[in-house]
């Protein structure tokens, strides 16, 4: 009988402690394969680093896709955590707890809106502003019934549920998940010509866009766009509805991305390192004449909104302030990219990086069905930091935020010397 299968029914006298490779073809035997991830097992995570099931210790350079800005286990948010979860997990809005009005407030004070809308993950709190825009559009605007239309843009990523890969141009995304939710008009990003003509259509109510593009490969917008977009959306009566799920709690050197263009969304989104990746904790923020055309009974979450999510994120929010951490990216973002930028002109492996903040990108000399940036990215966790390309060639870089300059120079020096020694 094979080892594995003797450590796994603990058919041993001790039950050796499972390694990375025991603990991959676990997820391979019974897990889904809806993830392809890279051959790393961590088992362990304090501030920017993590390490491995055999104790390797790694720079966390993906910080779980911005969720966890504020570096890993952070103590302020595990103990807020621990508190209320010995204390009160969940009571449902089926009755009022303690904790959720503080943290309403706390929040929408945070950002400055009326009301906020608590759900869990990223995608409830897209599908919810989807909602709330619709719903907008016929009581206020006086769209025709289920005539209402939502601009988006050409590779968008706004999370998995039915509706929003309804709107997604990656087939990986939608192929054979019809039929698709209707009412969606794709525009291609950064192209202000393209919305304002979309914008001609009186069923419009909304736009929903990633203030930088980060899954399609980090693509910052030109200077104005947002600025433009939210012009424009404001001529035609409609909403902007900032997806700053990735984008926010200070990753591109602001709190908010759209505040690099003094842009205020009508409807914004949180996700992610609203709890600093300690718990699902998203949010829909809007101000009372959008969010008050929801009433009792017409949307909802088990989850969310618990007293557990409105510690956690108050935990989050105190720490991004406290820590300064929109400074420390936009400070250190424009470090890397200089570093890197010195990096590129001595090699041909790597052609550009791009970014805000310590949201960046690298552009690998290869084609996109090439092999070569995921090799990269094999190459660069044998020298100890821990990345996965986004498409094909491109390589996202996002640390958590609490990095310091010398961690983030010693990070540069493993991408030089890793580049440097890197055979295709
Ligand atoms: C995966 C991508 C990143 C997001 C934006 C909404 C959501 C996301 C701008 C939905 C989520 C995650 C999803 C995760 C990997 C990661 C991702 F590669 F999928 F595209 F970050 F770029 N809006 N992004 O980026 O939030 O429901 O996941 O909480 O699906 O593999 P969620």
């Amino acid at each position: 009988m094979n080892v594995l299968f003797q450590k796994l029914h603990g058919m041993n006298e001790t039950m050796e402690k499972l390694s990375s490779k025991d603990l991959m073809n676990l997820e391979d035997r019974y897990g889904a394969h809806n993830y392809h991830p890279l051959g790393v097992v961590i088992a362990r995570g304090e501030g920017v680093h993590v390490w491995d099931v055999e104790g390797k210790k790694y720079y966390d350079f993906l910080s779980a896709y911005s969720a966890v800005n504020q570096g890993h286990c952070h103590p302020r948010i595990v103990e807020a955590m621990i508190d209320q979860a010995k204390t009160l997990t969940l009571t449902s809005r089926a009755f009022y707890n303690d904790a959720l009005g503080p943290y309403e407030k706390y929040v929408t004070e945070y950002f400055n809106y009326d009301k906020v809308l608590p759900m869990n993950t990223g995608a409830e709190a897209v599908e919810t502003a989807i909602k709330l825009c619709r719903k907008w559009g016929y009581e206020k605007k006086g769209v025709d019934e289920n005539e209402a239309k939502i601009v988006v843009c050409e590779n968008n990523f706004h999370g998995r549920t039915t509706t929003i890969i309804s709107f997604s141009n990656d087939p990986d995304a939608n192929k054979n998940f019809g039929p698709y939710t209707p009412g969606f008009i794709r525009i291609p990003y950064d192209d202000i010509d393209s919305l304002a003509n979309a914008l001609n259509d009186d069923n419009v109510v909304g736009f929903l866009v990633e203030p930088i593009q980060g899954e399609a490969g980090v693509f910052v917008p030109s200077e104005g766009y947002l600025s433009k977009a939210k012009e424009l959306c404001e001529a035609a009566n409609v909403l902007f509805i900032a997806d700053e799920v990735q984008t926010g709690i200070a990753r591109t050197g602001k709190l908010l991305a759209v505040e690099h263009e003094n842009v205020k969304p009508d409807i914004l989104i949180l996700g992610k390192a609203l709890s600093g990746g300690a718990y699902p904790v998203s949010a829909v923020l809007a101000n009372d004449d959008i969010m008050l055309v929801i009433k009792p009974g017409q949307h909802g979450s088990t989850f969310g909104g618990n007293p557990v999510a409105a510690k956690v994120a108050i935990a989050a929010l105190e720490v991004v302030r406290d820590e300064e951490l929109a400074e420390n990216a936009e400070r250190l973002g424009q470090l890397f990219r200089a570093e890197m930028q010195k990096i590129i002109d001595q090699t041909d492996l790597v052609v550009k990086v791009r970014g805000k903040g310590l949201l960046n990108a690298i552009i690998v000399n290869d084609t996109p069905d090439s092999d070569t940036a995921w090799n990269l990215c094999l190459a660069l966790k044998q020298n100890g930091l821990l990345a996965k390309p986004t498409h094909g060639n491109i390589i996202r870089f996002a640390p958590p935020l609490v990095m310091n300059e010398e961690q983030l120079l010693d990070c540069v020096d493993i991408i030089r010397r890793t580049i440097s020694e890197f055979k295709k």
